[in-house]
């Protein structure tokens, strides 16, 4: 997700905080790069060039360049304005009255999966979620629907194999749905947006007055899904966009372009094949992400929701102290063995650019995972508590007692510090900051999406 994008943007930051002093002319050289990976990455034209002008007039413009930190100061408006661009705030999904969450877009971008998945999220929430299949095009399209239901436990609603009008079946299906259930309707697709699928779709809307209409694209598809997003809006009004398979999408021209020239929220992202596999959209956790801060927060919810609860709040607690030990690293290698999906999980780790794709190369996840965790297994209690006693003979008794080397030892402890280091920026940024950065989510109480 990103990874070629952030991959250059982190390089472009190196290189620019390896400079003490700051003229406008580096500033300049940097922006001209980050505006090619920009395009690179297949953001609009236009839009890469005024998100590059704003980033211009900040970093000259107040006392940046002349400060202690200017790198450092140029990478946090560059995070702000990133999460600007994605969306500014999180948009969650409006589920109130009537409880009716239309699904649309063209042949193939994800919306039946979407749908299912969407289903199971609202479940997890408590919510009665409902499935509607309104596809009455592709034959096998009832079945897809109704096998996914089954799997996650949602009622679906399906019509007679014969019957061809949409609008007949919805009738059905609202006369069928129980009080307090919120409907997904899931829609026949194109191949390309044409009169008669708008058509078809324009008069569902109508007769469903949903309070969303969900549009779900192929981030894949990259600049082509804004303008389908930009059609669809047109004809139909669309309130938020689901945007798929940003797992296999390393650009993300898509997810940077759309707010800008649509106008509409991302809601959710779709992150891989499983049902689990979908996320609400929130800009600042995946701005984060982008340039490799990590996104600490999602994955603690993640945790959370495979986890036992007292084993996420004993971590969040040691996130918000910053004070992390390899106990904890440990308990969280286990957590993401638990968890599956290691490499897109590793990806929210702050600090662990490198290692991900080391593992992303050669697929080996579950390897490297057991290997660290029969290191962290080999110290002592006292070595794991407080790291810095680890020298080299400790190292080398480790290595002989985990059936590993010293490399592979200095490797995690390389690892565990620059997650740790992270965790004390975190703290810095204090009460506020941490807000800023969604953290609220984990203080008691916090606000959980
Ligand atoms: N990797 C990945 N695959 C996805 C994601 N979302 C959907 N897919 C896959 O995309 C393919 C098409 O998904 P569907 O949900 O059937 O798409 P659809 O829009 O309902 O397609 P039609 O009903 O034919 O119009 C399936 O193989 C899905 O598993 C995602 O976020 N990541
Ligand atoms: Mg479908």
């Amino acid at each position: 997700m990103f990874s070629q994008l952030g991959d250059k943007l982190q390089e472009i930051f190196k290189d620019l905080r390896g400079h003490g002093k700051i003229s406008e002319a580096n500033v300049d050289a940097a922006l001209r790069q980050v505006r090619l990976a920009l395009l690179e990455a297949d953001v609009d034209f236009e839009v890469a060039k005024k998100f590059i002008a704003r980033i211009r007039d900040k970093a000259l413009g107040e006392a940046v360049l002349r400060s202690i930190t200017p790198g450092q100061q140029i990478v946090k408006i560059f995070y702000d304005e990133l999460s600007i661009l994605l969306g500014g705030d999180a948009a969650p999904l409006n589920l109130g009255e009537p409880h009716r969450i239309l699904i649309v877009g063209l042949n193939g971008s994800g919306k039946t999966t979407s749908a299912a998945k969407l289903a199971r999220l609202l479940k997890k929430q408590g919510r009665s979620p409902n499935l509607v299949a309104l596809d009455l095009q592709r034959p096998a399209a009832i079945e897809q629907l109704a096998t996914l239901g089954k799997q996650i436990d949602v009622p679906v609603f399906t019509p007679e194999a014969s019957e061809k009008n949409v609008q007949r079946v919805a009738e059905s299906a609202l006369q069928d749905r129980q009080s307090g259930s919120i409907d997904i309707f899931d829609t026949a697709g194109r191949q390309e947006i044409d009169v008669a699928l708008i058509e078809e779709l324009a008069q569902l809307k109508r007769f469903l007055n949903p309070q969303e209409t969900l549009l779900v694209v192929d981030a894949a598809t990259g600049q082509q899904a804004v303008s389908v997003a930009t059609r669809f809006d047109e004809a139909l009004e669309i309130t938020g966009i689901i945007l798929t398979k940003l797992d296999g999408d390393a650009r993300g021209g898509a997810a940077l372009s759309m707010r800008a020239i649509t106008g509409k929220p991302i809601v959710l992202i779709g992150t891989g094949e499983k049902i689990d596999a979908l996320e609400p959209f929130h800009p600042e956790r995946i701005a984060g992400r982008i340039l490799g801060m990590g996104d600490v927060v999602t994955l603690v919810e993640r945790a959370a929701e495979t986890a036992d609860q007292d084993e996420a709040e004993r971590l969040a607690r040691k996130f918000e102290k910053g004070n992390f030990d390899l106990d904890d690293l440990a308990a969280q290698l286990r957590q993401l063995r638990r968890m599956g999906g290691m490499s897109s999980m590793l990806g929210m780790l702050p600090g662990i650019g490198k290692i991900k794709k080391q593992i992303d190369a050669a697929n080996i996840d579950e390897a490297i995972i057991k290997r660290q965790e029969a290191i962290i297994g080999s110290m002592t209690r006292s070595e794991r508590k407080n790291p810095k006693l680890l020298n080299a003979s400790r190292r080398r008794r480790i290595a002989t007692g985990s059936g590993t080397s010293v490399p592979d030892i200095n490797r995690l402890l390389k690892q565990y510090q620059d997650m740790a280091g992270m965790m004390k920026k975190m703290k810095k940024l204090g009460q506020k900051g941490l807000m800023r950065h969604g953290l609220s989510a984990l203080m008691p109480g916090g606000g959980r999406h």
